[in-house]
């Protein structure tokens, strides 16, 4: 399949800076290793990419690699082989020499930085968080009506323990100018032709300087995967992962509104309460995308699992939220007339995944409905009937898992 897409999947092998292992290729793999997304259109192929396990195929230029729902049960930080992959411009750096790489900040500091990855390792403070990194069109192939985007299950999300430095500690560095509105960052990868937008995304710059966003190079105790911004990214909690922009070397502090397309044009949602409007329509005005909305899935159990009647079983799950913290998890097993409150785990910190466990057994024979659903500390919960956008933004609804008791 797709013989075009060879030449370039070759070169991007031939990596050099990472050292690769063997690697799959796509045409070596067999009619079975497929999956079908629980919706119109859902066969997928699951290809190797390099530092990759087989994930979920979107696209092969650029790579868009889903996580099988599966992986979420191996525990609360998700593996790095494992995690989903988006790209938008097909010039992705193949390899990436960390001995020349560097970091600019200018636009109107006092004074412009160009700092290397050792520089950044030592001049800063080093710190880590755990955090979920979630595209905003995570879940968009169960919108109805549906809408255009990629058509994504629930795997374009991740959690993981990102190691790097404050960016509000670097742009203090540099020195910010007066009246500075926003700080505009780019990475490595560049558009195939002049006419399309560059990948670049603008924070607001009390956002940029609150400290909680990082520039790191380090995810779950290894340097980041190449695909996933290999050797610094943004890491930017409780957003959408739009803003996490990968291979960063280029932050500019300006003062106006950046324009650029993917904030002017792409990334936006209604400016409506939710970011949601009436299913079909068109938004009067839309906003920025900014942070998650609250979101719980079962991960011990899939649809069409098989548990049996009177036997306990234990269901176990995820919640997160922008960061106000997750203070409840009800489960039902009536397909949302009665709820039980879920035990919390441990929590890995207001932005990490925060796993849930409930002992369950099955009442009856036949087809059961599981649903979970969360609470944050502010009292935002999930609605029970899906939001909607055109597109295809910000899924957050009760979700259902239908096992089968025998
Ligand atoms: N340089 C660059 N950074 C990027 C993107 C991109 O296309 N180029 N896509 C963004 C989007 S929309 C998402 S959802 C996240 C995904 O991060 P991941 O590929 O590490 O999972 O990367 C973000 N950072
Ligand atoms: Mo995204």
């Amino acid at each position: 399949m797709e013989p075009a897409s060879r030449p370039s999947r070759r070169e991007f092998l031939r990596q050099t800076t990472l050292a690769f292992g063997a690697l799959a290729s796509a045409s070596h793999l067999t009619a079975e290793e497929t999956v079908t997304l629980p919706f119109e259109n859902g066969e997928r192929r699951l290809v190797k990419f390099p530092q990759k396990r087989p994930l979920i195929l979107l696209t092969h230029r650029p790579p868009q690699l889903e996580t099988p729902f599966s992986v979420y049960r191996e525990g609360v930080l998700t593996p790095n082989d494992a995690f989903f992959v988006r790209y938008h411009l097909q010039n992705i750096p193949r390899t990436v020499d960390v001995k020349t790489f560097r970091l600019e900040v200018k636009g109107m500091v006092k004074s412009p930085l160009t700092l290397s990855l050792e520089e950044l390792k030592t001049q800063f403070e080093n710190t880590e968080v755990i955090a979920v990194n979630q595209c905003s069109g995570n879940s968009r192939g169960f919108f109805k009506p549906r809408v255009g985007g990629g058509q994504l299950a629930n795997g374009a999300m991740g959690n993981a323990r990102w190691s790097g430095v404050r960016l509000k500690d670097v742009l203090n560095k540099a020195g910010l100018q007066e009246g500075v509105k926003q700080v505009v960052c780019n990475g490595m990868d560049t558009p195939p032709l002049p006419q399309t937008p560059d990948f670049i995304k603008a924070l607001e710059i009390d956002h940029a300087l609150d400290g909680e966003i990082l520039l790191a190079w380090e995810m779950n105790g290894e340097p980041l995967p190449l695909l996933n911004g290999y050797p610094l990214r943004l890491v930017v909690p409780g957003y959408f992962g739009t803003y996490w922009v990968k291979h960063v070397n280029e932050l500019t502090v300006v003062k106006d509104v950046f324009d650029g397309f993917f904030m002017a044009t792409g990334y936006r949602i209604p400016a409506t309460p939710g970011g949601c409007i009436e299913p079909g329509t068109t938004p009067a005005s839309t906003v920025p995308i900014t942070q998650f909305s609250i979101r719980s899935f079962i991960t011990s159990h899939e649809t069409g699992a098989k548990v049996e009647k009177g036997k306990p079983v234990q269901l176990s799950g995820i919640a997160f939220d922008a960061g106000r913290g997750i203070t409840d998890v009800t489960v039902s097993d009536d397909g949302g007339k009665t709820w039980r409150t879920a035990t919390l785990g441990k929590d890995h910190g207001r932005y990490s995944f925060r796993p849930w466990t409930l002992d369950w057994t099955p009442p009856q024979s036949g087809e059961v409905d599981l649903r979970c659903r969360a609470t944050n500390r502010v009292g935002e919960t999930q609605p029970l009937e899906p939001l909607w956008n055109p597109s295809g933004y910000m899924r957050n609804v009760v979700e259902t898992t239908r096992v089968q008791v025998a």
